[in-house]
């Protein structure tokens, strides 16, 4: 594989069908309206701006016996979002992913696949392993994108035909997870998935944790599926799940800064962001109002980060 350009292949998931509340599919217009791509240009990227997929555009009213919830019109999406992942790779181009919830990783990541093959890693940060299967327990399909990437879903499903690649246990590790269903704590164990917990980074602290992620995946091409949930609910509440004793803020803008300075990080998806979920209603009223002003960077509280985040796995030192 080759490094990428000096180039971002850029698209938004407008997507909230992998869970039940909508929000979701707010935050790839707000990351934008925050200043997104005027951050990115002025690190110094060429942006190859793709617009945005809409989900409610591919709604199926109706579909009986669904696997999971909007099974078909996620098929779709992800197919849709599969296409431009590898497109954006074929052309060498650093592929950003803006989500949505964390439905939309199965495309992008399949993506991928279809050009690093076997070669590509990933990082999952996130406070939820997402490999459930079988349903689920909640039959949101934003808990099973793993799942149905590692092939514990073997069912065909309508709307995702197009589904083949498969990511290999081996090439993934988790980072930040403490919320975890009794069937994906099993099929972490069995498939001995590696993850760095909480207590793990506690322990090792956030800088030993990356050298030994930087030692596994060495000269790797790596993609990056950042759920904002992973961070502490007191820098990031604007997600639909907060779960606490998460990762503060600092350690995770080091683990992106350390993934852009080893030069083999070629994707990265930002997912979980909901605009309409910030604690308080001033936050919230800054959504639709005026947007408060951080620096250079404009939004509510967790959109002003998500742009801080994707500027720091950018290359922002
Ligand atoms: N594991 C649960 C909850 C969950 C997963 N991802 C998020 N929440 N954000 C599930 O629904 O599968
Ligand atoms: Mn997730
Ligand atoms: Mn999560």
């Amino acid at each position: 594989w080759k490094f990428v350009r000096n180039s971002i292949g850029l698209f938004g998931s407008a997507v909230h069908e992998g869970q039940t509340k909508t929000g979701t599919e707010l935050a790839p217009k707000a990351l934008r309206e925050g200043g997104l791509i005027s951050a990115l240009y002025n690190l110094g990227w060429e942006i190859n701006d793709m617009g945005d997929i809409q989900g409610k555009n591919h709604e199926i009213k109706k579909f009986k016996s669904q696997f999971f919830r909007n099974s078909q019109q996620l098929g779709i999406i992800n197919g849709e979002i599969s296409k431009r992942s590898f497109n954006i790779a074929s052309k060498q181009q650093f592929m950003l992913n803006i989500g949505g919830d964390h439905s939309v990783a199965c495309g992008s990541i399949h993506g991928l696949l279809e050009h690093y093959g076997d070669e590509l890693r990933v990082i999952w940060v996130d406070a939820h392993a997402d490999c459930n299967y079988e349903l689920g327990p909640n039959k949101n399909y934003h808990g099973m994108p793993l799942g149905h990437l590692y092939g514990a879903i073997t069912d065909p499903i309508k709307g995702f035909e197009w589904f083949k690649n498969r990511l290999n246990t081996k090439n993934i590790i988790y980072i930040g997870i403490r919320d975890i269903d009794p069937m994906e704590r099993e099929f972490i164990k069995d498939h001995k998935i590696v993850f760095f917990g909480m207590d793990e980074i506690i322990e090792l602290g956030i800088g030993q944790v990356m050298n030994r992620i930087l030692k596994l995946f060495e000269g790797k091409p790596i993609h990056v599926s950042f759920d904002v949930d992973s961070i502490d609910p007191e820098f990031a509440h604007g997600t639909e799940t907060l779960v606490d004793g998460g990762i503060a803020s600092r350690e995770v803008h080091y683990l992106l800064r350390k993934l852009a300075a080893s030069r083999w990080l070629v994707g990265m998806d930002l997912v979980g962001i909901n605009p309409l979920l910030e604690k308080t209603p001033e936050l919230r009223e800054q959504f639709f109002g005026d947007f408060q002003q951080i620096g250079r960077i404009q939004g509510t509280q967790t959109v002003a980060l998500g742009i801080e985040l994707i500027a720091s796995a950018l290359g922002r030192t």
